[in-house]
């Protein structure tokens, strides 16, 4: 197994990290959480194959594949892949709700018709990136492997591009909490109020994740009765876009989800020009930079100096300050200006590193409740790259350490109480070791090309 040389590499951290994600390998995708996920998750599939590409590289392309294929015709890749041996029971709202086809080639697999931050264009990079450390025959494997996945991963971008424009803006918009992957954030709350909560649902329908968590550390049943109520919608319009902003409750432009968007295409960027697709890299980098300029513009409250989720049927910012705002550091075109109030954001009493999923001083703050205050290893492993990308090394390196240090003490943990530190959610959580991984291995985060 390979094992990096760092100075503060924690033998056991690594050790224990590789065994998480043995433990939660299906044989044919890895799943978050054995109890808790029992399926395979898009962006989770994502951070697990940056992990992966240390320990087990045919295994990361495995699972990048297995979740491409299941990618629907119009290009949107699910936000969950079912597995078929696992029972309708075992997870809520399981395959029976959602009632979509098996699409591609292994017609057993069925999926939701939601997606998640695209992250895998950059995940497969990375796993490209990493693969001369293993030698000549894992390097072919990665060229064969990126050729494959290339025309999938435009596609999943030209969906969300063209299909997801709800507002017209030339943003991506959501159309469920779930799909910005920071589920019951602060920032979805002003557009939630809007959507009736029928707790008749949850009558109908009995939620498993209370059943195996602490009540207290997942969303409301409130917020279950609204989660459900939006997926129905939606289901029953067929999974159409179409006139989403008229038809649909919940479209919502995020800034996190769209500066995925934007390093996307940065990373095919990279991709592309491996593949000798030259134009095709030229035509990647102008994307990024037209979605990281609307986001710019867009997503920008210039009276706090912050980035805020847009309403795209009302036009409105939501009020509530959370670390979905603070993703478009990311973007290497972001305006200095705009860094520079990100950084100040980072380190003021609202965040601080690493940074709690919402504003430590809102009212709506909560130490143990999954996305409204605890801590989440995977965005501020994605912080910690756009510090990096902004020439904050220092502070890069401080977050990584704390990162770390946090885990070491407290488990892999799906989220982290924000004061104590305390493991919270799933134990033995698949992103928590996979990115703990590459923390230990210290790798610089690649420069992207302009
Ligand atoms: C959480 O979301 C799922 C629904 O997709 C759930 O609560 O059942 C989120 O943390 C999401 O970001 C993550 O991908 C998923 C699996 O880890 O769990």
């Amino acid at each position: 197994m390979y094992a990096p040389a760092v100075s503060d590499l924690s033998a056991e951290l690594w050790q224990s990290a590789a065994r998480v994600l043995d433990l939660n390998w299906s044989g044919d995708h890895t799943v978050p959480s054995r109890r808790l996920y029992p399926h395979q998750w898009s962006w989770d599939a994502a951070f697990i194959a940056v992990g992966l590409a240390y320990v087990n590289p045919t295994r990361a392309w495995r699972d990048l594949r297995s979740l491409f294929e299941a990618q629907w015709p119009d290009g949107r890749v699910p936000h969950i892949v079912f597995d078929p041996d696992t029972a309708e029971d075992d997870y809520f709202p399981g395959p029976g709700v959602w009632n979509v086809p098996a699409y591609g080639r292994r017609r057993a697999r069925s999926s939701t018709g939601l997606v998640q931050p695209p992250l895998h264009a950059l995940a497969a990079w990375e796993v490209y990136r990493h693969a001369s450390a293993h030698g000549a025959a894992c390097v072919a494997e990665a060229r064969t492997e990126l050729a494959w996945l290339y025309p999938r991963l435009v596609a999943q971008q030209e969906y969300l591009a063209e299909r997801r424009d709800a507002g017209g803006t030339g943003l991506a918009a959501i159309v469920h909490p779930w799909e910005s992957g920071l589920d019951n954030s602060p920032a979805w709350d002003t557009v939630l109020d809007a959507v009736p909560a029928d707790m008749s649902l949850l009558e109908l329908h009995r939620r498993r994740d209370v059943a195996v968590t602490d009540a207290a550390q997942r969303p409301t049943d409130e917020d279950y009765a609204r989660y459900i109520g939006l997926v129905l919608n939606y289901r029953d319009g067929g999974y159409s876009d179409t006139e989403l902003a008229q038809r649909h409750p919940f479209a919502v432009e995020c800034p996190g989800f769209n500066s995925i968007l934007a390093t996307a295409e940065l990373a095919l960027a990279q991709i592309a020009g491996v593949l000798g697709r030259t134009t095709d890299a030229r035509r990647h980098r102008d994307r990024a930079r037209e979605i990281t300029a609307v986001v710019s513009r867009r997503l920008w409250d210039p009276d706090t100096r912050t980035f805020r989720a847009r309403d795209a049927r009302t036009g409105r910012l939501s009020p509530a300050r959370c670390v979905s705002g603070l993703l478009p550091l990311m973007l290497p075109d972001l305006p200095a200006g705009q860094a520079d109030a990100i950084m100040t954001e980072i380190r003021s009493e609202r965040f601080g590193l690493p940074a709690p999923s919402a504003d430590r001083t809102a009212p709506s703050f909560d130490t143990h409740r999954y996305w409204r205050g605890p801590i989440w290893i995977n965005v501020n492993w994605l912080l910690r790259r756009g510090m990096q990308v902004h020439g904050h090394h220092g502070e890069a390196e401080e977050l990584r350490r704390a990162l770390l240090r946090l885990v070491h003490e407290h488990g892999h943990y799906e989220y982290f109480h924000p004061e104590t530190g305390q493991g919270l959610g799933a134990p033995a959580f698949s992103w928590t070791a996979a990115l703990c991984l590459d923390l230990l291995a210290d790798r610089s985060a690649p420069a992207y090309a302009r």
